[in-house]
């Protein structure tokens, strides 16, 4: 019994055995090759149907994807244009057989996503999750680096967090729960807590019939919150270097692959990003862009627009912060300013065009939480046991962002649309597979 050396395809030589795909099969008069193809890559396997009949056999079979072991020996062949080497085997299992594929490269994007497991098949869509692996890894070494304690938080909760954004409501027994819109209520228990710096990677859900390139109803969050803060500055200034982290990271371990596969330069954005007030933003829309907003209103899409424009010509940066947003336009939980009546210790992050990120200095007195609530219509007194509550026993002035991780992939990787930003894509339409 000879020994064979498991083997991925790209480092396959000498003796071996390979697990892989079939890509495809050219079957000639006296010959066969076949590309087998994994993670790594592909490699042609040879067949000569005169001394290998039983193979030949199997082999004239095959359709694409079907999945083989095969155990033979890799041999150099200068006429291969695929890597000068071919696989010649000696036994061959197919381990799973394949149907024909229902969606080709003509399918539209919700065909593809009924099928979104043989859609990632391509090496392509692949690398959007092999970056976005290096993105966390590197956006969590920087917490880690920097004393963030990681906490694992419910995804079901008692009241709505984020007042005007949709929320799931689920049958909790007798009771009525919602699914979190944020994990804004726990991670801020956290810092009552005396934990300081936490972060949470989390599911997050929004009931919104929104179908537009960013929106989806299940997201991933990727949430900071840490005490001793004493502006929305402090807080920016975490993000901005966090991000660098993550880009960085995926930059070093992908950044040429990136380029080669998807054309797209992974840019390693310099400190500190640019910074724009509400109050010079309102200016910038009548002045440079000719769409006036009033003072007070939240952006809407086409100002976004034309101010994302408007800041990367002028700063040269893929990323800006907007701050100081009006109290108006902001949740409860948000730090009104002292120096400026009617303004917030708040702010937005952009990338290229579209909003990644909200965050915020917090307002941590019982009393003056309790009055913002109220301000918004919501009975304070439903939200005493489960917030309120959290900084009656003392409670460091604290701050946060809650960063849209699928968005960021989205936008690093110049994708299209976060359905295909996203493993799998939660919209209103969309709860299958
Ligand atoms: P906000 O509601 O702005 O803030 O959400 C934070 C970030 O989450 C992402 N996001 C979404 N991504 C995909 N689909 C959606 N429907 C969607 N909605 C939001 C965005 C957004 O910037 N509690 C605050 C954060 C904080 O202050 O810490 C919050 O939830 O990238």
């Amino acid at each position: 019994m000879e020994n064979y050396v498991r083997s991925d395809l790209a480092s396959a030589q000498g003796k071996v055995e390979v697990w892989a795909w079939i890509e495809k099969v050219r079957d000639q008069k006296s010959m066969q090759f076949v590309i087998l193809r994994d993670r790594s890559g592909n490699l042609q396997m040879t067949i000569e149907k005169a001394s290998k009949p039983e193979i030949a056999e199997v082999v004239s079979h095959f359709t694409q994807d079907y999945y083989v072991k095969v155990r033979g020996e890799v041999v150099p062949n200068e006429y291969v244009k695929l890597g000068k080497k071919e696989l010649i085997p000696d036994s061959l299992e197919v381990l799973s057989k394949a149907d024909i594929s229902p969606i080709d490269s003509e399918s539209s994007i919700d065909q593809r996503l009924d099928y979104r497991w043989i859609d990632l098949r391509d090496p392509k869509k692949r690398l959007i999750f092999e970056a976005q692996t290096a993105l966390t890894q590197g956006m969590r070494n920087y917490c880690i680096e920097h004393g963030f304690i990681e906490v694992h938080c419910p995804t079901t909760i008692k009241n709505e967090s984020e007042s005007g954004s949709g929320v799931f409501e689920v049958k909790y027994f007798d009771k009525k729960a919602y699914l979190i819109q944020s994990p804004q209520f726990y991670k801020q228990m956290a810092i009552a807590a005396g934990f300081e710096k936490v972060f949470i990677a989390t599911p997050i859900y929004r009931a919104e019939k929104s179908f537009t390139r960013k929106h989806a109803t299940e997201f991933s969050g990727f949430d900071l919150e840490f005490a001793n803060v004493s502006s929305v500055e402090d807080v920016m200034k975490v993000e901005e270097e966090l991000l660098q982290a993550g880009l960085k990271e995926v930059n070093e371990k992908y950044g040429q692959k990136i380029k080669e596969l998807l054309g797209v330069d992974i840019i390693v954005p310099s400190l500190p990003f640019p910074r724009v007030t509400m109050k010079e933003v309102y200016k910038i829309l009548e002045e440079e862009c000719d769409y006036p907003l009033d003072e007070g209103a939240d952006l809407d899409t086409e100002a976004e627009n034309l101010l994302s424009a408007y800041m990367m010509k002028k700063n040269n940066h893929q990323f800006f912060f907007v701050k100081d947003y009006p109290s108006d336009v902001r949740p409860f939980y948000s730090m009104h300013k002292d120096d400026e009546p009617g303004y917030s210790e708040t702010y937005d992050l952009y990338y290229k065009d579209i909003e990644i990120t909200s965050g915020a200095m917090r307002e941590h007195r019982p009393d003056v939480l309790a009055k913002q609530i109220a301000e918004k219509g919501i009975d304070p007194k439903t939200m005493e046991e489960n917030y309120i509550n959290f900084f009656k026993y003392g409670c460091p002035p604290h701050g946060g962002f809650g960063l849209g991780l699928d968005r960021l992939t989205m936008l690093m990787l110049d994708i299209p649309t976060i359905k295909e930003a996203m493993f799998v894509f939660r919209g209103p339409d969309r709860l299958n597979p």
